[in-house]
């Protein structure tokens, strides 16, 4: 890829938003400058939505303007009702999309290798209310799509992936996007591939897919008939093109991210203290992030450490601390103060995501993780 790498000092966040090389976008900018047409399933967005159904091997998917807009409509189209129960351990998105369609968040505990919903305590929390999971396969972690699908069918629930991590992430029968009634992706500028903000919808089928587009789109099916409250939420050109130009380049870039998982995993395996997480189980994985978990043997508090690695640049990121039923707001939901989420609580208390990026340099990951082996010294 034709990126310049950053520069020794400049600071390490934890992620870098990949780009495409600028002459290889100015030819689409050069196509839309020509046609006008900026937005409303233009030539682009069709073009992005054949392009990933290809790349992903899905075969249905609407473009959205953002990962959260997404969410939002999907719960739109599916219709839910009621208690939707939910991971603790997410990005505040998730749940704020159930309050957005006056559904009521039922937060369980996670699965303590995958941090990803556990099908036996989400059983237990299903109540006549309840119309829905909404599990999150965490990190680009593969949830266990088979012990919730099969909850699903016992009790008529429908089951949403929050896919937002999980761009390019396959099981051993495809891609992980295929499970459940509906996953949602974020092409958010932090994310393995971004459009700047954007997101988008895998739906099961082209019925599913029809609403899914009459949705984002105000709930017009035609120029003169609205079937439904739709939204905007569309892609516009712009991503779109940028999307087109990103998907080039998607393999070497996870290629790159799985090199620097394993500089970071072979660098912290002694170190005592320091959890890396589990090797996954993916048949394809994208190495969307790198949490580590700091365990109580370790010389320094979680915070310490983080703020340590701040102090030689590197600004890694407490995702997701705190937990979402731990934000104030969520504190008044009705029966959350008989609920508790040990194991989610207890890694949202101990992780640091460190730098992810196709930019970051071997000898950069190489520097971060000598921090967090020796703290007191300086790197
Ligand atoms: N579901 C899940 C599970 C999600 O994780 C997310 C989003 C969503 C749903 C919603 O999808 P979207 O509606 O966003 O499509 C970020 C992102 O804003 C958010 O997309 C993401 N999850 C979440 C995990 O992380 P922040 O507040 O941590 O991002 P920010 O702006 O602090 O960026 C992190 C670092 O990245 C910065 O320190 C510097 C660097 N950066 C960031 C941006 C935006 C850049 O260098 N350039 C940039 O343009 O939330």
């Amino acid at each position: 890829m034709d990126r310049k790498a950053p520069e020794q000092d400049e600071p390490l966040f934890v992620t870098r938003p990949q780009l495409p090389p600028l002459e290889e976008v100015m030819p689409y900018l050069e196509e839309i400058w020509r046609t006008h047409q900026l937005t409303n399933k233009g030539p682009f967005h069709e073009q992005l939505e054949a392009a990933l159904c290809d790349y992903l091997g899905v075969e249905h998917i609407s473009l959205f303007a953002n990962g959260t807009l997404g969410l939002v409509t999907a719960m739109q189209a599916l219709r839910l009702t009621g208690e939707v129960i939910t991971t603790p351990y997410s990005f505040v998105a998730t749940a704020n999309a159930l309050l957005w369609n006056d559904l009521t968040p039922v937060f369980v505990d996670v699965d303590p290798v995958t941090l990803n919903l556990d099908p036996a305590q989400v059983e237990a929390a299903i109540t006549p209310k309840t119309s829905a999971i909404l599990p999150v396969h965490v990190y680009g972690q593969p949830a266990d799509v088979e012990g919730l699908q099969h909850i699903a069918d016992l009790y008529g629930l429908r089951l949403i992936y929050d896919a937002a991590h999980c761009f390019g992430v396959e099981d051993e029968g495809g891609s992980i996007l295929r499970h459940g009634d509906m996953s949602i992706l974020s092409f958010h500028a932090t994310k393995v591939f971004n459009t700047f903000e954007g997101g988008a919808i895998v739906s099961p089928d082209a019925k599913t897919k029809q609403r899914v587009d009459y949705l984002k789109n105000f709930g017009f099916a035609n120029e003169t008939t609205v079937v439904a409250a739709g939204i905007n939420a569309k892609m516009n050109e712009f991503q779109a093109a940028i999307g087109l130009a990103q998907l080039q380049h998607i393999d070497e870039a996870i290629a790159r991210r799985a090199r620097l998982d394993d500089i970071y995993r072979e660098a912290l395996a002694d170190v005592k203290g320091i959890r890396c997480p589990p090797v996954s189980r993916a048949a394809r994985y994208n190495h969307a992030y790198f949490p580590i978990f700091v365990e109580d043997d370790y010389p320094l508090s979680r915070d310490e450490l983080y703020f340590r690695l701040r102090e030689n640049g590197i600004y890694g990121r407490r995702y997701f601390y705190p937990l979402i039923p731990e934000f104030p707001m969520y504190g008044n939901l009705p029966g959350i103060e008989n609920r508790d989420w040990p194991i989610a609580h207890a890694a949202s208390e101990r992780v640091i995501c460190l730098p992810m990026y196709p930019d970051l340099t071997d000898e950069q990951a190489r520097r971060i993780a000598m921090v967090c082996a020796e703290p007191g010294g300086s790197a």
